[in-house]
């Protein structure tokens, strides 16, 4: 089966990083403006969002969301969003204490973006990022779960009570934070992408869990086309091979098994859906998402071994949703 090209939806989205402060690399209509770390300034016009994760070892790390047509900026709720009539980009931002209930708070937070996004043109979510503190603290409410598996069942109930039938799931991020906010920035589209399953890894929809358990609904990766360009967004990607943690304890090993993981998802999205990307050159960047500050140089020497060097590169302080993770990676692939 061939990746569905929409020739109708020609609307260019144009992603480009910087790792300087400085001016604008383009001048086009700018959807979103992304940034980690604090020298970067709140971009006035546009929606700009930080990201409240420590940068290590730089002090920026910015992307500009550009495209074709003019954007308009609208609030629906806690949501501020951005959007053209074929894509949407979203934001809300909701207090979250180590009294919160995940679940609760998860099922406001998707259920206000499933309704703004039913009211707009562009219903179909294609990738989230989700941050929130003591990832994997016991849940106040639900003592049987951690605050991430909170998560997950407050996910799907959202889904269930918006009606959301779909099987697509967005390719998804879920770090835990040092902050007292749960934020949750997404992207959207008219027309849906393509999801792609890893064949090393067990579907996180179809983890075996106990009973009070929810699967997490989300994709490893998911391919969108817009205009020429191809967009491949992989989600938070770790050491799991089928549905268990490999190399407890073991930073490098823990990357270099994560990387693998992308590298293998590339080759069955080239193989299933016939998109022609490369692993290493079509890397718009890595993200790379860290437990332990002390493991910064370590985690920098495996990167070098296996990235092009010019390969822009985040490392973000933050929790993983599992004890034994150190580390977790996501790439955006743009060709
Ligand atoms: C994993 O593979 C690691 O619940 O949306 C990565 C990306 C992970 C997304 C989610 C969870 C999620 O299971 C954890």
């Amino acid at each position: 089966m061939s990746v569905h090209i929409d020739h109708l939806n020609q609307a260019a989205l144009d992603i480009v990083v910087s790792e300087d402060r400085g001016i604008l690399p383009k001048q086009q209509p700018l959807l979103t403006h992304l940034y980690f770390g604090n020298s970067a300034r709140q971009h006035p016009d546009c929606l700009s969002i930080q990201t409240e994760l420590e940068l290590l070892g730089s002090n920026l790390f910015a992307q500009y969301w550009f495209t074709d047509q003019q954007v308009s900026q609208n609030r629906y709720q806690n949501i501020r969003y951005a959007h053209t009539p074929q894509m949407l980009f979203g934001f809300i931002e909701l207090t979250c204490s180590s009294k919160t209930c995940l679940q609760s708070l998860t099922q406001k937070a998707y259920s206000e973006i499933y309704q703004c996004l039913e009211n707009t043109t562009c219903k179909h979510l294609l990738r989230t990022w989700n941050f929130f503190p003591e990832i994997t603290a016991k849940d106040s409410k639900h003592s049987q779960l951690n605050r991430y598996e909170s998560f997950c069942h407050g996910r799907l109930q959202a889904m269930q009570s918006c009606n959301i039938k779909t099987k697509v799931y967005p390719a998804a991020t879920v770090i835990g934070n040092h902050e007292n906010t749960f934020q949750i920035y997404f992207l959207a589209s008219d027309t849906p992408g393509t999801a792609v399953e890893n064949p090393r890894q067990t579907s996180a929809y179809h983890y075996p869990v106990e009973e009070q358990h929810t699967q997490p609904l989300f994709s490893r990766g998911l391919i969108k086309t817009w205009g020429q360009r191809t967009h491949f967004y992989v989600s938070g990607t770790a050491s799991i091979v089928g549905h268990e943690t490999l190399h407890i304890n073991d930073v490098c090993a823990q990357l270099n098994e994560a990387i693998n993981n992308v590298e293998t998802l590339v080759a069955h999205a080239n193989d299933k859906y016939h998109t022609q990307l490369n692993a290493q050159d079509d890397l718009l960047y890595m993200k790379v998402y860290i437990r332990r500050r002390e493991n910064v140089d370590q985690i920098k020497q495996v990167l070098a071994a296996r990235l092009s060097s010019t390969t822009p590169r985040a490392l973000l302080l933050g929790d993983m949703c599992r004890e034994n993770l150190l580390v977790e990676i996501e790439a955006f692939y743009q060709a």
